[in-house]
């Protein structure tokens, strides 16, 4: 049984914090058009009324990517408008109004590291590999993958693995910038919650500025980046909560930064 549009993208509401899990973990968390779609449906819900989200994968992996016995029966242009779907909605995610932290664990392969990319922020426990064994299926990235994963960790890695379909230790994964926290078996989905609590305390506009002009201007000129930060700078400022929140550090009420080793 694959399951329905309805139970096979989980979803809960953990306080601000929307928490979605891939739920086909007899098929490894293969990622079919059903599963697309219901992975838009938790993630329109998640902006709609969390401050950030997390997404994880049910059972012993993350993701085996693209479903590979539903892709293999597609005609091309079928084919064509399957990708374009996964762009569609990554990027509604990628370039929405609240983060999304991916905590991965087991197979991060394939569309499932394409998901992982889109993400805002990735969570590794030391279980997790990373894989593109698109070259060996006869394929090519189609979710994004070319575009995120390689502006990630670069297109000369990136090419590494798709040709020669080398996996990769989430320690070197972090080294190559494609995960932001390594963490012990089973501790990812704690810890990417605990990363999306804090996001969400932020004021909404800075996150919508850190999601949407942050990868807009390091794709800019240098003049050009400077000057749509001064705006963005300027804009978020403007806002009642951001001159609460100044207040609040002036007036000695804001926590004060710690430094990484203090808890
Ligand atoms: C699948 C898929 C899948 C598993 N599509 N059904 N992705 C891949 O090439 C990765 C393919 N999967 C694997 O290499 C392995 O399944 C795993 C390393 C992820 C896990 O291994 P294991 O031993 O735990 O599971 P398994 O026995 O291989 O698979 C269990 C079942 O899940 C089995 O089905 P069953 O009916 O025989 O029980 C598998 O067929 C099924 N399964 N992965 C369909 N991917 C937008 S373009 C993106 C392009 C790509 O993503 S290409 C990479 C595709």
């Amino acid at each position: 049984m694959d399951g329905s549009v309805e139970t096979l993208v989980s979803y809960r509401l953990q306080g601000e914090v929307a928490v979605i899990g891939l739920n086909r973990p007899s098929k490894r968390n293969a990622i079919s058009d059903l599963v697309v779609d219901a992975l838009r449906a938790a993630a329109e819900r998640a902006q709609s009324e969390a401050r950030a989200a997390v997404i994880y994968g049910e059972g012993d992996h993350f993701c085996a990517g693209l479903d590979l016995a539903e892709h293999k029966e597609k005609p091309l242009f079928d084919a064509i408008q399957g990708s374009r779907r996964w762009h569609e909605i990554f990027t509604a995610f990628a370039r929405g109004p609240i983060p999304f932290i991916s905590a991965l664990h087991g197979a991060v392969v394939g569309g499932g590291f394409e998901l992982a990319a889109a993400t805002h922020l990735r969570v590794a426990d030391e279980t997790a590999f990373f894989g593109l064994p698109e070259g060996q299926r006869g394929i090519f990235v189609g979710g994004g993958g070319s575009v995120r994963i390689a502006r990630l960790i670069g297109a000369a890695r990136m090419g590494d693995m798709m040709l020669t379909g080398r996996t990769v230790s989430p320690a070197q994964m972090e080294i190559w910038g494609g995960v932001s926290y390594v963490v012990p078996r089973g501790q990812a989905l704690a810890r990417a919650i605990e990363l999306a609590e804090a996001a969400a305390s932020n004021a909404p506009l800075s996150n919508y500025a850190i999601l949407n002009a942050l990868p807009r201007i390091a794709e800019m000129s240098v003049e050009d980046g400077l000057f749509t930060e001064s705006i963005m700078s300027a804009l978020t400022s403007e806002t009642p909560e951001a001159k609460q929140r100044l207040r609040d550090f002036l007036e000695k009420r804001a926590a004060r930064l710690k430094a990484p080793d203090e808890s």
